[in-house]
């Protein structure tokens, strides 16, 4: 019997059954604010991702930063002037920095002074050591329906990718039109310019008339090449405050759910007694912390203890640890039954992974604008919570 068991949060002490065996109720409430205390504490440790934006004026920089990150960071971020022509916006809270760039379109003179800025600007987060302070990536903004690159910001290029080991992204910006977007990434690759990837974007969907909206595409590209490019330590970074791939997301949530599935494997054997607290012993709680931080929401307690009552339904008096793991594993295949009182590792492994999943396709819904992360806390939404953990643990082996 899982889902829909709403009952009472349980703080009773310790419970003995007929055996003698002894139960200990989960504390929903201290589990549900024990992982907002884990997501607090991972979002803190966080690094901050730190990018250089450079382009002309007009080519898209701001809608492309708006697109990219959450927030509307280009729009609601903080701008402060830290050069003559770069400007850092930042935002409370948000682990990124970025570095726009201006004035690259004013001539030699100024061209001139904006390379020296973003040279200084690197300079000094390498002098620094602290990952928190380096540049990270540059992302160099071209506009395709401007069906031209100057020989300068060719030039440009090659300087900066031979003069600094930071990883180029060319990115050609407003690609409505494919042929011209193929075009202009063909001419760039045969300069045999030092860059990552040059990735053709349309930012937000362009309307070319009353009939045809180009759809906006590119970004998830440019997410995974981020991911490529980047250190390790910054890739829960990319992904707590990128909103372009969902795909990139659920990878890296998939990594933290596999982690958690070879510990709880290495914990296996869990004595029944504490089999309620299977699901909720630290490595569970860290595992939806993790999945939190990546798809970058702000999960409250109420939503957290609404997934736990929904998926492993516990909490009223009435229903004890044994009846909710037997019936949990009931659902998985070949599982077979309690033996001695214990779980099997598989078992463990395939209840946290379910957890994990299940965890995750809530998550993707609200990334998909199919449900909001205030329905999370509404019976609907706890009953698909419960629908899907039900569905992951029939998938599982
Ligand atoms: N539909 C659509 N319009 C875009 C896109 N990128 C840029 N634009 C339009 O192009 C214009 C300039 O875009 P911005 O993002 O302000 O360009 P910018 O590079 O930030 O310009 P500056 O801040 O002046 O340097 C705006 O009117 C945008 O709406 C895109 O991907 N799709
Ligand atoms: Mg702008």
């Amino acid at each position: 019997m899982i889902g829909g068991i709403i009952g009472d949060i349980v703080s009773s002490p310790y419970e003995f059954d007929r055996g003698g065996i002894v139960r200990m109720p989960v504390d929903v409430e201290k589990v549900a604010q024990d992982a907002i205390n884990a997501i607090i504490k991972k979002v803190k440790n966080l690094k901050t991702l730190n990018i250089i934006v450079v382009g002309k004026t007009g080519v898209g920089k701001s809608t492309l930063i708006n697109a990219v990150f959450k927030d509307e960071l280009a729009k609601t971020g903080i701008g402060k002037p830290v050069t003559k022509h770069m400007c850092k916006i930042t935002k409370k809270g948000l682990p990124l920095s970025i570095y726009d760039t201006r004035g690259f379109e004013l001539g030699k003179e100024v061209q001139k002074q904006v390379k020296d800025e973003v040279m200084d600007i690197i300079n000094k987060g390498l002098e620094t050591q602290d990952i928190n302070k380096k540049i990270h990536c540059i992302w160099y903004c071209i506009n395709t329906a401007s069906n031209r690159v100057e020989p300068e910001e060719i030039e440009w290029l090659k300087e900066l990718s031979k003069d600094t080991q930071i990883p180029i992204i060319v990115v050609l910006t407003q690609s409505f039109s494919d042929k011209n977007a193929d075009a202009m990434r063909k001419m760039l690759l045969d300069e045999n310019l030092d860059v990552r990837q040059v990735i053709p974007v349309l930012a937000t969907d362009y309307e070319i008339d009353d009939e045809y909206t180009k759809k906006a595409h590119g970004l998830d590209k440019l997410i995974q090449i981020m991911g490529e490019v980047l250190p390790d330590e910054l890739i829960d970074t990319l992904q707590n405050v990128q909103i372009a791939s969902l795909a990139d997301k659920k990878k890296r949530a998939q990594v933290a759910v596999a982690a958690a599935v070879t510990a709880a494997a290495g914990e296996g054997a869990v004595p029944i007694p504490f089999s309620d607290c299977v699901l909720l012993i630290p490595t569970q709680l860290n595992m939806i912390a993790s999945i939190t931080v990546i798809f970058g929401f702000d999960v409250n307690k109420s939503i957290l203890r609404g997934f736990i009552l929904s998926t492993i339904g516990t909490g009223g008096a009435t229903v004890l640890g044994k009846t909710i793991v037997t019936n949990l594993i009931k659902l998985i295949p070949g599982a077979g039954s309690l033996v001695g009182g214990l779980i099997s590792a598989a078992t463990a492994g395939a209840l946290t992974a379910a957890l994990g999943e299940a965890y995750i396709g809530i998550m993707s819904l609200v990334f998909n604008g199919e449900m909001s992360i205030n329905d999370l806390e509404s019976q609907k939404g706890k009953e698909k919570m419960a629908e899907l953990f039900k569905k992951e643990l029939k998938k599982s082996r």
